[in-house]
């Protein structure tokens, strides 16, 4: 059996593509362990919402049974946000969700395996897994997706939680280059600020879609981060965040947690030190980079529009 063979693409995904719509896929582990019920729900609809809002159609991927969805339906999607031990499904974990026909939500480097096999060109996400401060061994699979997968990803930057310096300079090394979205300094997720420098500095959709058309037609396999910062109302500063990052680190490591478990532990142990204020934050960054990714889908559209024309 091939992966085409266990791929489900919705309806409104099926006919989008036909006639080549702007499209936007979003990723799932958000939804299964980055945040509380009820909450990811209902950014689940809001994070749909906005992508439609800008024109784009909303592709929500994850795993059902087994079978990898392109697009979810409205049951599917509660279906996922309610599951009650939900696989967290990076990609050396397809064959596990596949073969036990499970569900699970899919990380950024999932996700982006996925688009690879969709087609999909951009992709929206809060933020990209990186270098760990607790342990450099741990790296997320989501780096070596990016270093692999020619598309568009928009974050917030990488997870405060992370070693971001070393995250930076991986990027680097696998040649994926960070576009700050009107910004000179890479994002810090819940921070609009973190002292560390993009490699350049973009200020619309139209000219983040001709610089990765150039990235790509210069041969470049790899993806494109664009950084877009936290909204200023709802963005919490560096000095405000370290005490309490630094505090949910020291018991993560108190509690031996690692792995996959460490960055859903770290997040959720963060939201109660803020006390929802940095939930706030998270969310607010998500609807944010759901909008921009779907300007620049419907950039990305233009421009392939005018080349045929
Ligand atoms: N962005 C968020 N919340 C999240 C994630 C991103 O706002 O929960 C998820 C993404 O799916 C990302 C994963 O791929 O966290 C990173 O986990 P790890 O460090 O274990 O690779
Ligand atoms: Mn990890």
């Amino acid at each position: 059996m091939r992966l085409k063979d266990m791929v489900l693409t919705s309806n409104e995904v099926k006919q989008a593509m036909s006639i080549s719509l702007p499209m936007v896929a979003l990723e799932s582990t958000v939804i299964t362990h980055g945040l509380p019920r009820p909450q990811n729900l209902t950014l689940a609809h809001d994070m749909e919402r906005a992508v439609r809002e800008e024109g784009a159609t909303p592709a929500t991927i994850a795993f059902l049974d087994g079978c990898l969805h392109i697009g979810l339906n409205e049951p599917e999607l509660e279906r996922l946000a309610n599951e009650k031990e939900p696989y967290k499904v990076g990609p050396r974990d397809f064959a596990t969700v596949i073969t036990k026909e499970a569900c699970g939500g899919t990380t950024v480097a999932g996700t982006m395996f996925a688009c690879k096999h969709a087609s999909i060109k951009v992709f929206a996400t809060g933020g990209i897994g990186g270098v760990h401060r607790e342990s450099h061994s741990d790296i997320s699979a989501d780096l070596q997706a990016l270093a692999t997968i020619p598309m568009i990803v928009v974050c917030a930057g990488a997870k405060a939680i992370l070693d971001l310096p070393a995250t930076l300079e991986y990027l680097e090394t696998i040649g994926v280059p960070v576009v700050g979205y009107d910004t000179t300094e890479f994002p810090a997720f819940y921070s609009r600020e973190s002292g560390l420098d993009v490699s350049v500095n973009l200020a619309t959709p139209q000219e983040i879609v001709h610089f990765a058309k150039a990235h790509w037609d210069a041969g470049m396999q790899s993806a494109v981060l664009v950084a877009n910062p936290v909204p200023l109302g709802d963005a919490i500063s560096k000095s405000e965040m370290e005490p309490h990052i630094e505090q949910a680190s020291k018991d993560a490591q108190k509690k031996k947690i690692h792995g996959k478990e460490l960055t859903p532990f770290l997040l959720k142990r963060i939201n109660e030190l803020t006390k929802g204020k940095s939930m706030r934050a998270n969310l607010s960054l998500l609807l944010n980079n759901a909008r921009l990714a779907a300007q620049i889908a419907g950039a990305l559209r233009s421009r392939e529009k005018q080349k045929w024309a």
